[in-house]
């Protein structure tokens, strides 16, 4: 387990920071939508949303294409991210999400996954078992309950009260892998390889209302009890129905520490574009954390109906649904 916790608290040396100034407009920055910070050169435009988005962390295209079958029925954003994401929640061949997950190094699937609708409302599960569907437990824990967050036992108290089925998500294929890790027990995440099925999605709906979603089983063979960004608000997932929408993937640690998502949507409401905002928030993370190792991935949408999408190291690709095309594209990376 050593690798992990040298990955997990390393920090680079204070000498070594180069954080850049940010520039806060308080109230002004809603009244100067064109204006443009930072080195990059492409500028905010006032493109408006051709129909209904979906986009989606990783190669995801059964989980957009779920999503899409809503909005193209005029259906809400929200009920199209729940829908989206449900896809690899339920598929055992994806080892990140849901059933089939990677177990902790204790034997244990243990899920994460938040929500959040167009009117502001979240709703979070951390630390859940035995419940297929994460993000529809989060659903109900923002619209059912007066809490944003449940974990753990209470999370699966809720769910069964919910009418939520308790399963096994441990598939023999995921049971075999642990087994093989324990052999050695040595943990060291693998860039773009070991999580590539967490999925993050970001949807706008025909009104123009965005809503996201994030599900995951977390860092396969973690800690017991360890929980990542996914289902924290403002770091795997935020969403301003105002501004835009943000999701991250890779490792939750570097996210959560700088607020990720909602770093993301804070820049972009002081006047980035969705990718100067995806990249400011990479480069945040480079200029304080180690970061040579290990892989973070962000995604992002303004409600000009604009993506953006960058990653630390190459290798993050994402799915996106727009003009009636869904396709999977390659993200611009800090290494190259
Ligand atoms: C976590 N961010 O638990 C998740 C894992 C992930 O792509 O997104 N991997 O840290």
């Amino acid at each position: 387990m050593k690798d992990v916790y040298s990955f997990i608290l390393g920090h680079k040396p204070s000498c070594m920071l180069n954080r850049r100034r940010f520039l806060s407009l308080g109230p002004l920055a809603g009244l100067l939508p064109s204006l443009t910070f930072g080195a990059s050169t492409s500028s905010i435009t006032t493109q408006s949303a051709s129909g209904p988005l979906v986009i989606a962390t990783w190669k995801q295209i059964k989980a957009n294409e779920a999503a899409i079958a809503v909005l193209s029925k005029g259906g809400r954003a929200l009920d199209a991210v729940e829908a989206g994401v449900r896809i690899p929640e339920a598929d055992p061949n994806d080892t990140s999400v849901g059933y089939g997950g990677l177990p902790d190094r204790d034997g244990r699937v243990t899920l994460d996954a938040c929500i959040m609708d167009e009117k502001g409302n979240a709703g979070s599960v951390t630390y859940l078992e035995h419940i297929m569907h994460p993000i529809s437990v989060a659903r109900a824990v923002m619209e059912k309950t007066p809490h944003v967050m449940l974990s753990g036992e209470g999370a699966l108290a809720f769910a069964l009260s919910q009418g939520f089925k308790k399963e096994n998500l441990l598939t023999k294929k995921s049971e075999q892998s642990w087994r093989e890790w324990l052999k050695t027990a040595q943990y060291k995440p693998v860039i773009n390889i070991e999580r590539h099925d967490t999925i993050g999605m970001l949807a706008i709906d025909s009104k123009g209302d965005i809503s996201g979603a994030c599900t995951t089983s977390g860092l396969a063979y973690k800690m017991n009890g360890r929980v990542g960004d996914s289902p924290i608000i403002g770091a795997g997932l935020f969403v301003d129905n105002e501004i835009g929408g943000a999701c991250a993937t890779g490792l939750g640690e570097l996210v959560m520490r700088t607020c990720g998502s909602f770093l993301v949507v804070e820049l972009m409401r002081q006047g980035r574009t969705p990718q100067q905002a995806c990249e400011e928030a990479a480069r945040r993370i480079t200029s304080k954390q180690e970061y040579k190792d290990v892989q973070v991935g962000f995604l992002a949408v303004n409600k000009q109906g604009q993506h953006g999408a960058y990653s630390i190291q190459p290798g993050f690709n994402y799915t996106l649904y727009q003009a009636q095309d869904n396709r999977v594209l390659e993200a611009a990376s800090f290494l190259k």
